[in-house]
């Protein structure tokens, strides 16, 4: 079994790639729920969300979330009676939120219903939230306190960051799925998401850390920087801005004590010396993903 710890947009890409090196039955996302909200009175959870579009193919590409070929009837209403609309939902979009919502007010768990979801949508892999119990990643940031969302999207992560917390972590427990498939996993890849605001949320939950120390030899993580900025979002601007430092370097130590390997993308080769002698084993391969053969590149250095 091949375990994929997973935030969003960079964790459903890679999954992507994954898929065409090793069958469904082997790959398990265990996906970030720290960006979870509840608007609308709906439970919304964008990586479980982006990941399952993109592996049934019914994305939106260009924006990294939601779905393609969306319609914003609802939302336009919404604004028009001055509803909070700054958090957009699609006409299609809002349906997932409706059936999760519907499903969890009946009592079934996080857990359930994505299986119930990603089996309506034909996804054959397996995508495992990393609780099901309740947790949220905030922020301490130089304007006050703010929620993921009113922080990613309403200030478009535009603003200084003291400290990331994520609330209800040290009392949730990860799933008894998550907890066996880590166990019985021969490698953990971890995606390249943001190591602050996606994995570390994911790590933070009660007992995650451990299982994934537990299995260090078979940890694998793609970076997610190239030439020391990320491909989208605030990754490099927040493992600066929270004292991790800059480069792969920051990557390595957001992730210390956790790692077998770091994936490195081949245009930041200069590094590898200097974080192989910090006792780190590196590969240097393409990580910008698109391309066929640079994808099976990555694929065969993450599982290889
Ligand atoms: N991101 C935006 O930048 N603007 C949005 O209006 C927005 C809406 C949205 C709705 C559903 C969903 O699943 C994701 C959505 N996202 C939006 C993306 C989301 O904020 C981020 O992808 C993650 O939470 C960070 O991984």
């Amino acid at each position: 079994m091949i375990v994929v710890l997973s935030g969003g947009v960079g964790a459903a890409r890679l999954l992507r790639v994954l898929r065409r090196a090793a069958p469904d039955e082997e790959i398990v996302a265990v996906v970030n729920v720290g960006d979870d909200l509840v608007l609308h009175g709906l439970t919304i959870c964008p990586d479980l969300d982006t990941i399952a579009y993109t592996l049934a193919g019914l994305s939106n590409d260009e924006t990294g979330w939601g779905r393609r070929d969306e319609s914003w009837r609802v939302m336009d209403e919404l604004a028009t009676l001055g509803g909070d609309a700054w958090f957009r939902l699609g006409d299609r979009d809002l349906a997932t939120h409706l059936y999760r919502s519907q499903r969890l007010a009946e009592g079934a768990t996080k857990t359930t219903v994505t299986a119930e979801l990603v089996e309506r949508w034909g996804v054959p892999v397996r995508l495992l939230p990393v609780t099901d119990d309740p947790v949220r990643t905030r922020f301490s940031t130089a304007i006050g306190p703010l929620s993921f969302q009113e922080y990613f999207v309403r200030h478009r992560h535009d603003v200084t960051v003291a400290d990331v917390v994520v609330e209800g972590a040290a009392v949730a427990r990860p799933t008894a799925e998550v907890v066996a498939a880590l166990d019985a996993a021969r490698r953990v890849v971890v995606a390249p998401s943001n190591p602050v605001i996606s994995i570390g949320p994911l790590l933070a939950v009660h007992g995650v850390r451990d299982l994934v120390a537990a299995r260090r030899d078979d940890v694998v993580a793609v970076s997610p920087l190239i030439g020391g900025r990320a491909l989208k979002g605030p990754a490099d601007r927040l493992l600066r801005e929270l004292g991790f430092g800059t480069g792969h370097a920051a990557v390595a130590s957001a992730y210390e004590g956790l790692l077998g390997r770091l994936v490195i993308d081949e245009s930041d080769a200069a590094e590898a010396d200097v974080l192989r002698s910090g006792g780190l084993e590196v590969t240097v391969c393409p990580t910008l993903m698109g391309d066929p053969d640079r994808d099976a590149r990555l694929a065969a250095a993450v599982l290889g």
